[in-house]
């Protein structure tokens, strides 16, 4: 038996675990209250620390070289060995020598061996992303450099790049488990193709699912993609989309973070500067004794920019971190062990003002722009957790990464956070569109939205220039992130919602075999709204991607526009490109092994009709 661990939010309400293909018991070997082991020195504050009640484990101790391979325990991980990295940061092979024209950056996709757990624990063979890099600001650039996740791309807006995509895996799949999935005419390959999360990009550049291309010697498969940084400063993120493979490729390596940054003077002021800004990269993986890595396996691990349970050295100031969920299937709710998380930003931009919190709640895909002032910290360290992960707190997977704070004075941040501007009001558009759109998620033996598998007839068709809600209907047990390519949009409501009768309804519409073989007969859930859910910090600002808990019904609404439309908004199209065209979108959930299993639909934008009186956009 094997299994496959992450957190989910039980109809309960209460966040718990769920191990497909398993009744639900904790994976073999899995560290248990009590299991812990007390000889960690890093860990042996004296009790110094605010940080006296995290789990102190580890012997760090190494196998010897002829041992048999097995899953990693967790009791066999040093816990804050490792230090923190930031990533790289892609540096484009051809600037552009005018406005407008792209810079040029070639990535390469290769099989490189990735040093995640800390030593002397080996290297895991992992995929990775690469190319021509700078590791910090100061450093010459260097070529030929791969890594796990990827390098950042940083991005200037209004500055297009155009990325040459290569695959040169020619080895098998790092997961033996992927192979299976391989489509047939990739067999003995490893395709891969890759989506930037949350940009507004033509459907050509927006790494298709079934756009998937192996390694070719000849070098002609390569995809070169335009992608128009037209959008607001935010923090994306890029990851392999291959049909069927997302939940392997990604598991494998293939992620990293894609910012754009705004002109000067344009973003709020009073932030930390680079140095103090870090993309935190939150992945969970579990490993065996040799490195590799054991996709169904047991004892899961904290994954931060890479490295298993790293610790980063801190100053006592202002920092700003970009938390990016990056995981399969977990769901995290990120605090620190003492002190305020400050949200500044969503998936899709700045929020209309900074807002304090306890809890950052981040569903698979979801970002989250914070800072956190380690001047007002006191001990020596602040661990960032994840209540999520378990109600017991020595629990290792509550924890994610510790920050040791610097022995020199505080340096408390020199000016207020100034320039948060207002999001703007989304306004449905009632002539052209439905006053809501009503959208199902339903599970069983495999996930479906709408009950329509993702090869059925296009039926998402919105007409460009208007404004749409959904409502997203979960009728499942579990929570389902959905994520919609192309936009960004708001976040207007979440309801709970009386399940048994609404199914009732829809089956009596659509019937009771699913796949469904006709169009889906949409019901509305008003009638079955029950009560009303608050939303959150980082569901007030522009999303890409949102939770949709069991038995409730969450109301996006939805531009089709540019988040920021620039000046003649009336025309029939208010993108700079023909988002019209084939392939198409989709919209899915992002949790990666059930949008490999058809909780995946196509969206293609329409044109309005000739007549049609579009509404102006600001
Ligand atoms: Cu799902």
């Amino acid at each position: 038996m094997s299994f496959k661990r992450f957190s989910v939010l039980c109809s309960s309400g209460l966040w718990c675990f769920l191990a497909l293909g398993c009744s639900g018991q904790a994976p073999s070997g899995r560290a248990q209250p009590g299991d812990l082991v007390e000889n960690n020195e890093r860990a042996d504050t004296g009790g110094a620390s605010e940080d006296a009640d995290s789990p102190q484990l580890g012997d760090g101790g190494s196998e010897p070289a002829d041992a048999p391979v097995e899953p990693l325990s967790v009791k066999q991980i040093t816990l804050w060995e490792n230090v923190l990295e930031k990533p790289a940061v892609f540096v484009a092979t051809r600037k552009s020598t005018k406005v407008g024209e792209p810079d040029e950056y070639k990535v390469t996709v290769q099989v490189t061996p990735v040093q995640m757990l800390p030593k002397p624990w080996p290297a895991t063979r992992a995929l990775t992303y690469g190319g021509k890099v700078r590791r910090d600001s100061a450093a010459a650039s260097q070529d030929n450099y791969q890594s796990s996740p990827g390098p950042t791309f940083e991005m200037d807006r209004g500055t297009p790049a155009r990325v040459t995509w290569v695959n040169e895996i020619q080895e098998k799949h790092v997961l033996p488990e992927a192979e299976s999935s391989i489509p047939a005419d990739a067999k003995g390959k490893v395709p891969i193709v890759t989506h930037v999360h949350g940009l507004e990009v033509a459907p050509a550049s927006d790494g298709a699912p079934t756009a998937w291309f192996t390694y070719d010697p000849n070098g002609k498969s390569s995809p070169t993609y335009d992608y128009p940084n037209s959008q607001p400063a935010t923090g994306l993120w890029y990851h392999d989309h291959t049909m069927g493979m997302t939940q392997y490729n990604v598991y494998a390596g293939l992620a990293g973070a894609y910012i754009i940054r705004g002109a000067t003077g344009s973003e709020p002021s009073g932030l930390p500067d680079r140095a103090h800004e870090w993309p935190l990269v939150l992945q969970d993986r579990a490993f065996k004794t040799d490195g590799s890595f054991d996709y169904f396996g047991g004892d899961v691990t904290n994954v931060v920019n890479g490295k298993v349970w790293p610790h980063l050295d801190v100053d006592r100031t202002l920092y700003r971190f970009r938390l990016l969920n990056g995981s399969n299937g977990r769901y995290y709710q990120l605090a620190l062990s003492s002190g305020k998380i400050t949200v500044i930003g969503t998936d899709g931009g700045y929020l209309s003002a900074p807002k304090p919190v306890d809890v950052v709640k981040l569903a698979p895909g979801e970002r989250a722009d914070v800072l956190i002032d380690f001047s007002k910290s006191e001990g020596d360290f602040v661990t960032l957790r994840d209540l999520a992960a378990s109600t017991d707190p020595t629990d290792p997977l509550t924890q994610v990464v510790r920050f040791t704070l610097s022995s020199k004075d505080p340096v408390p941040p020199a000016a207020a956070l100034t320039g948060f501007k207002a999001l703007p009001e989304l306004v449905r558009e009632p002539t052209l569109v439905p006053p809501v759109k009503t959208m199902t998620l339903h599970s069983g033996d495999i996930s479906l939205l709408n009950g329509q598998s993702f090869h059925a007839e296009v039926s998402e068709t919105p007409v460009l220039g208007t404004t749409e809600d959904w409502d997203l209907v979960n009728l499942t047990p579990s929570d389902h992130p959905i994520h919609l390519h192309l936009v960004q949009f708001q976040v207007q409501s979440r309801k709970t919602v009386d399940v048994g009768g609404y199914q009732a309804a829809w089956t009596a519409a659509n019937g009771e075999e699913l796949p469904l073989k006709h169009p889906t007969k949409e019901v509305s859930a008003e009638p079955y709204y029950t009560g009303t859910q608050e939303l959150s910090v980082t569901e007030s600002g522009w999303k890409d991607t949102v939770a949709v808990p069991p038995s409730t019904v969450t109301r996006i609404r939805v531009r089709w526009a540019p988040q920021e439309p620039e000046t003649d908004t009336t025309a029939d199209n208010p993108f700079r490109f023909d988002p019209t065209v084939k392939p198409g979108y989709v919209w899915h959930c992002h949790i990666l092994d059930h949008e490999d299993n058809d909780m995946m639909r196509p969206l293609t934008p329409m044109k309005p009709p000739p007549s049609a009186t579009l509404p102006s956009l600001e």
